[in-house]
């Protein structure tokens, strides 16, 4: 495995000191994602309201001989932000029912995520061979090319739903460069649905996304020694029908400054002054489909379950 170190300290100054002296204010939610952010994510995706990996790991498991059957024979599985490979042991036990071996190369920035997803694929499916590969793949899709044969790319969890449009145009089209045709990519999307489901799944019950969206600023606190009072900013989720996104903002409930010790930063809020911390862009299938046909890809397959709450779309470069 290729280690790679945590982010930076430098780069989260950058961030920080950018995001918090421009008007308005935002933090790029890559920012959520320390050891507890991380911890926080996963509780996340336990909650009731949050439907969204349930649903992607329902129609994984319903589907997966389908795909594996699309897909053919001589695979190779990659999967982009594969965190410990919760979802994916359905596919490759389905590939590996119709081929002899199947090579996996989880991808991930967390070594201590790909470790635990080899152990536990590695102990309950002996044909699968696990290639960890630890570096960002947003900042770089080379490595693509050090897998020799058939790909079958994953990109799921609607991670491709926190880039913007033209960003997620450009990592697509930056994957699509590093395959050949005939290769695959199963790409998994949240859908627009009623805000009836969609707020509660950003602004549960429990308050655990409230938590996740104001550990940033814990995280300023701890690495960049902020004075940040959690109290004093409230979590917010709203929908945003024209940008078909759901966006979370932290808003401060009084007037007063906050210090950032490290980057000898100040920075003032006005009463009702947010942060805008994260955008959350939900599709449809119609725009799944144009987004991948005009980044090289054709859709063969989309699954969704009987809400149409999420989609699971088999895309095939051409
Ligand atoms: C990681 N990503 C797909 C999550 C989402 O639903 O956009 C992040 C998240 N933010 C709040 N809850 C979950």
């Amino acid at each position: 495995m290729i280690a790679i170190e945590q982010r930076p300290v430098s780069e989260i100054v950058g961030d920080v000191f950018e995001g918090l002296t421009r008007t308005p204010k935002s933090l790029p939610p890559r920012l959520f994602y320390d050891a507890a952010g991380s911890a926080l994510f996963e509780e996340i995706t336990r909650l009731p309201e949050y439907y969204l990996t349930r649903t992607e790991s329902g129609l994984l498991q319903q589907y997966a001989r389908a795909i594996a059957a699309r897909v053919g024979t001589n695979v190779n599985v990659i999967e982009l932000g594969a965190g410990t490979a919760a979802k994916t042991g359905t596919i490759l036990k389905a590939l590996s029912q119709r081929q002899l071996r199947v090579n996996y190369y989880p991808v991930d920035i967390s070594v201590s995520a790909l470790q635990v997803a080899a152990a536990s694929l590695e102990a309950n499916l002996p044909q699968v061979r696990v290639h960890p590969v630890a570096t960002n793949y947003i900042a770089d899709s080379g490595f693509l090319d050090s897998v020799v044969g058939k790909k079958l790319v994953l990109y799921l969890g609607s991670s491709i739903g926190n880039f913007e449009p033209d960003e997620a145009l450009d990592l697509l089209h930056r994957m699509r460069a590093h395959m050949d045709v005939g290769d695959y990519l199963l790409l998994g999307t949240d859908l627009v649905k009623d805000t009836s489901v969609l707020l509660p799944a950003y602004d549960d019950a429990q308050g655990v996304t409230a938590r996740f969206n104001k550990n940033v600023l814990a995280r300023i606190n701890r690495e960049l020694g902020g004075n940040f009072d959690l109290d004093l900013f409230r979590h917010v989720a709203l929908w945003n029908p024209d940008r078909s996104r759901i966006e979370m903002h932290l808003e401060s409930t009084l007037d007063q400054t906050a210090k950032v010790k490290l980057i000898g930063l100040e920075v003032p809020f006005k009463k009702g002054e947010r942060i805008h911390t994260e955008n959350s862009y939900k599709y449809t299938i119609v725009s799944v489909r144009d987004t991948l046909r005009s980044t090289g890809f054709a859709v063969e397959s989309t699954w969704t379950d009987e809400n149409a709450c999420f989609g699971t779309h088999l895309a095939r470069a051409v």
